[in-house]
């Protein structure tokens, strides 16, 4: 499929370090993938759903020691440590490469090898790059197939250009001690072996458009960012977009494909969906900030996905899709999980394929990390600039996290530095979701902590210098969002989902310089009646409540960060610094 000399030297590499026993090249066709299919069906990888009902769309099961991603045996193996800073973990390059080598000896024998051609963001825009991923495991071909663009246009789109980033999977025998998933970002070069598991393994999403991007950002003058994109569309038919950054857990499918609340859909209020994960974002002509959605599918938790949490991506799964590890109802092949309705199949096969009565059984039928794979195109409210190659401009960056007490539901920061600070003090408290104890503060600077590709404190120096290069009346407005924020008894004060809107809102006016707002120590704060609460059943003083500055708990806040920051040592920026400082001073008043 391509005379490409890089691609074919390091193919001809990697052949004789795994010896497959046969390469299939994948084009792109349907043909092919439609091939794929009926062999994964034919040797159990993946399961045929009803086909009337759920046209398309198939289910794997994968080991259930490998259900989720593995940050304990994810790295990054730069020449020095420093330069992987200390959020990652890090060994020396040479050392890695020895130690995978030997893992990957042979471990295609008996196995097919397919080369995957792709390119997160459309083919041939100028934000867009490329990636080869070599793998054994035809789940992870159909899976990158709604992900990503893939196959020979993709080649062809190369060229003879040696500017690609090779990845090399082995699923092998899922051995978690033996599971590695290792980033050199100097070579442009991802490795993952002993998993199946799609955060893992779908290597274009977290370890490509994620880890190795941002150190490509970083060094190219643009950024890689753990972000939705969603476009809101007035009554006069004018969009505007946000990207916004949540650790998990935190609602970010949800407000990507929001539906308004009644009353403002009446009005003509509408949200339209880009991006749900992550967003490339550089500098357009005309000095705004620009993102793009590299992917081309959503790999979207399903437990707690319905008609009423998130009707557009529930819908965004009703074909062409890849469910991993949900439940199946055995009567019509139909698939079901937590949280999508009251009434579990009867006739089940569980999560780990045991069949099981789901109404009587005790404990989950979908795992907590199960997945859809379903193509963005699906989407209702998929946006009409989703394939732009040029992107869509950025109004406002929304950072946010789960805060019971301290976040108020929005605050505006006062200029990019000061936004820059807020990102990089994010945090979200534990759920009774996962594992370990609940309301523990974790830090996770722009949702990035498992993410960036590079020492976190150079990762928060090319924030800043980004704003440097661009003019304050283009930059886009920074905020932060707290929906989760709790009363005295534990009650969670907003309503949330598609009442979100109402920030939004405020958001967009503040960007337009029309909305009201109040300095506090920590921002600006909506003024009393600046956001919008027609129909909603909440008394003003109630919202009031929500924008309540606890100064105690902001302090033990700013000692959190403070001690956060000092891994960082020197390399700490002094923006950052001179940020905490600040506010140290106006809350301490
Ligand atoms: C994801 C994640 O799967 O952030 O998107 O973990
Ligand atoms: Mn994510």
């Amino acid at each position: 499929m391509t005379n490409n000399k890089v691609v074919l030297s390091w193919l001809e590499e990697m052949k004789a370090l795994t010896t497959p026993d046969s390469i299939v090249w994948i084009d792109g066709s349907e043909e092919q993938l439609e091939a794929l299919r009926a062999e994964a069906v034919s040797t159990g990888e993946m399961i045929k759903l009803n086909q009337e009902k759920l046209p398309g769309c198939y289910y794997h099961r994968t080991a259930e020691n490998d259900v989720a991603r593995v940050e304990d045996r994810t790295f990054i193996c730069t020449p020095t440590k420093e330069e992987a800073g200390p959020v990652n973990n890090w060994m020396e390059p040479s050392e890695m490469y020895a130690k995978l080598n030997a893992l990957y000896a042979g471990s295609m024998k008996g196995r097919t090898m397919y080369v995957i051609p792709y390119s997160m963001g459309p083919v041939g825009s100028p934000f867009s790059k490329i990636g080869i991923e070599l793998t054994d495991s035809i789940y992870v071909v159909l899976n990158m197939a709604i992900m990503t663009r893939i196959g020979k246009l993709v080649l062809d789109q190369l060229g003879d250009s040696g500017d690609f980033v090779k990845c090399l999977h082995a699923k092998k025998d899922v051995n978690p001690d033996e599971r590695y998933i290792v980033h050199f970002p100097q070579d442009n070069t991802i490795m993952s072996v002993n998993s199946a598991y799609g955060g893992n393994v779908l290597l274009g999403k977290k370890c490509f458009a994620l880890r190795i991007a941002s150190y490509q950002g970083m060094q190219e003058g643009w950024m890689a960012e753990h972000m939705l994109i969603l476009g809101l569309e007035n009554p006069k038919g004018e969009v505007k977009y946000i990207c916004a950054a949540f650790p998990s857990a935190c609602g970010k499918t949800n407000l990507a494909m929001l539906i308004p609340p009644e009353y403002l859909k009446e009005k003509g209020y509408k949200v339209w969906t880009v991006g749900d994960d992550i967003a490339w974002i550089r500098k357009g002509k005309d000095g705004r900030l620009y993102a793009i959605n590299p992917e081309a599918g959503f790999f979207g938790v399903a437990p707690g996905t319905s008609v009423k949490t998130n009707f557009n991506a529930l819908e965004s799964t009703k074909k062409n899709t890849i469910f991993t590890n949900v439940a199946i109802n055995n009567d019509d092949m139909t698939v079901w999980w937590e949280g999508l309705d009251k009434n579990p199949p009867e006739n089940c096969t569980e999560w780990t394929g045991k069949q099981v009565n789901g109404k009587t059984f005790e404990g989950k039928l979908a795992h907590p990390n199960s997945r859809f794979t379903a193509p963005a195109v699906n989407c209702p409210c998929i946006s009409s600039e989703f394939e732009n190659p040029e992107g869509v401009p950025i109004s406002a960056i929304v950072f946010g996290g789960r805060r019971a007490k301290t976040a108020p539901l929005v605050y505006q920061a006062r200029d990019w530095n000061h936004g820059v600070f807020v990102g990089a003090t994010m945090a979200s408290e534990t759920t009774a979701a996962a594992a370990g104890a609940v309301g523990v503060v974790r830090r996770d600077p722009m949702a990035m902590k498992p993410f960036v590709g590079y020492n976190m404190a150079d990762y928060f120096q090319h924030w800043i210098d980004m704003g440097k290069t661009l003019d304050a009346d283009k930059a886009p407005e920074i905020f932060h969002v707290n929906w989760f924020r709790q009363d005295d008894e534990g009650n969670f004060m907003w309503p949330g989902f598609g009442d979100n809107m109402r920030v939004l809102l405020w958001i967009l006016d503040r960007c337009a310089g029309e909305a009201s707002a109040r300095e506090c120590e920590i921002g600006y704060i909506p003024e009393k009646g600046a956001i919008d609460t027609t129909d909603l059943d909440m008394t003003p003083e109630a919202l009031e409540e929500l924008f309540e500055v606890d100064k105690k708990l902001w302090l033990e806040d700013v000692a959190d960060q403070e001690k956060y920051f000092a891994q960082f040592g020197d390399k700490l920026p002094a923006e950052i610094k001179a940020e905490l400082e600040n506010l140290k001073a106006k809350l301490s008043k």
